[in-house]
């Protein structure tokens, strides 16, 4: 028996895949979800197999934010709860080992917005909407919206969405640079699986410092940032997918990567 009820785990050729499985209620936030979405992602850190990873809805909807009829009641310590038992999964996907990619097969509202722009990338089929549902409801947007909503679209666009409530197409949030790419529902996880390959086939090690390096850049100095770019490279040099990419360059080949 699977040791997830609250979502699908695989891992398969290389590309791990979570899937939020309750969508009966568009794939709702819960504690256990959260909490078995931030196991999967531990055990993808852990499992050299998997070389990306893409995270999904079951059903119509990617995940429609936390769950409306299962909140934690008026007066309840919602910042040391959420902090302890949400948090976690957010950073976890934005530390992940390997590349991250949001497969939004529907609906990503609230929180479930906040889910789909902690995955380095977003892929959207042509039915996705992304709504920053929570001042519909009398709520500021959480789960780190305000932090990566205005750097992946720009202040002015971001506000617009929060303050509004109002849904972003596919065709616009693509176009907002927001999403890679728009395909058709059908196409939605082979076409992510498609895009992923260069990056299933780069260095990992390079790839998960090169994110590093931008999410430090938010905070760190010009100088700061080249000193760390200048440690990462140290670092990586000693490694074998260096020494590979170098040698493959000179050889006139493609550079065969492992290092996990
Ligand atoms: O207070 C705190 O806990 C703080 C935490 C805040 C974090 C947040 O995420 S706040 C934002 C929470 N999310 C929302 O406000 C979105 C609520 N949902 C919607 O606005 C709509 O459902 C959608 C726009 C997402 C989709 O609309 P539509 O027409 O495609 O579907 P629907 O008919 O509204 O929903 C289908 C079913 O899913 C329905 O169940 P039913 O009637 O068939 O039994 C609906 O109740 C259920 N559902 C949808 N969203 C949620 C939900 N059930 C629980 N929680 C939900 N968030």
């Amino acid at each position: 028996m699977s040791e997830y009820t609250q979502i699908h785990f695989e891992i398969r050729d290389t590309i791990a895949t979570i899937t939020l499985n309750r969508p009966d209620a568009l794939n709702a936030l819960t504690f256990d979800l959260m909490a078995e979405l931030r196991r999967a992602v531990e055990t993808v850190n852990q499992d050299t197999r998997a070389r990306a990873l893409i995270l999904t809805g079951a059903g119509r909807g990617f995940c429609s934010g936390q769950d409306l009829k299962n909140r934690l009641p008026d007066g309840a310590d919602l910042v040391g709860t959420l902090m302890e038992a949400y948090y976690p999964g957010i950073e976890a996907l934005r530390q992940c080992r390997v590349p991250t990619l949001a497969a939004v097969n529907g609906v990503a509202a609230g929180a479930g917005f906040s889910l789909a722009l902690a995955c380095d990338f977003i892929i959207a089929a042509q039915s996705a909407r992304f709504i920053q549902a929570f001042s519909r409801i009398g709520l500021v947007p959480d789960l780190g919206a305000t932090y990566t909503l205005p750097r992946a679209i720009g202040r002015s666009r971001a506000l617009r969405l929060m303050m509004t409530g109002e849904p972003l197409s596919a065709a616009t949030a693509e176009a907002w640079g927001l999403t890679a790419q728009t395909v058709e529902d059908a196409q939605l996880l082979d076409a992510a699986r498609h895009w992923l390959q260069p990056l299933v086939n780069g260095p990992t090690q390079a790839l998960r410092k090169t994110r590093e390096l931008v999410n430090a850049s938010e905070e760190n100095s010009f100088e700061a940032q080249c000193r760390l770019e200048l440690e990462f490279q140290q670092m990586l040099r000693a490694q074998h997918d260096a020494k590979e990419g170098g040698a493959a360059f000179l050889e006139k080949r493609k550079p065969v990567f492992k290092d996990a």
